[in-house]
């Protein structure tokens, strides 16, 4: 009997652990924001993790105009001095980006399925 009711525990226990890890597996995370703000000529830091659905809003605190432009097009954000643009992240794999007034302004996403 006492034998029994252990192994009943165990098991439940066993479930209980593996429930959450089932959870995560099927459902794809939801989808997040996530910013990305240009100041003194600069792109800051790019978020990790990022997949697709989850929006990038890239803030130009500058006062020039700037661009968040894919180099292989697959986006490309047009910044005024002091505005904001949001983007939802459309496909997997990793993306150089630039601005395309200032070469040297350049960054690289990495966006997971
Ligand atoms: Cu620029």
């Amino acid at each position: 009997m006492v034998d029994q009711g252990r192994r009943a525990l165990c098991g439940i226990v066993l479930l209980a652990a593996a429930l959450p890890l089932v959870g995560a597996a099927a459902a794809p995370p939801a989808p997040k924001t996530y910013t990305v703000i240009i100041d003194k000529m600069k792109f800051g830091p790019v978020p990790s993790g990022l997949h697709v659905g989850d929006t990038i809003v890239w803030v130009n605190r500058d006062l020039f105009r700037h661009t968040a432009t894919a180099r292989d097009k697959s986006f490309d954000i047009d910044l005024p001095a002091g505005k904001s643009g949001r983007m939802v992240l459309k496909h997997a794999g990793t993306v150089g980006f630039w601005c395309k007034f200032h070469p040297g302004m350049k960054g690289q996403l990495v966006v997971a399925p």
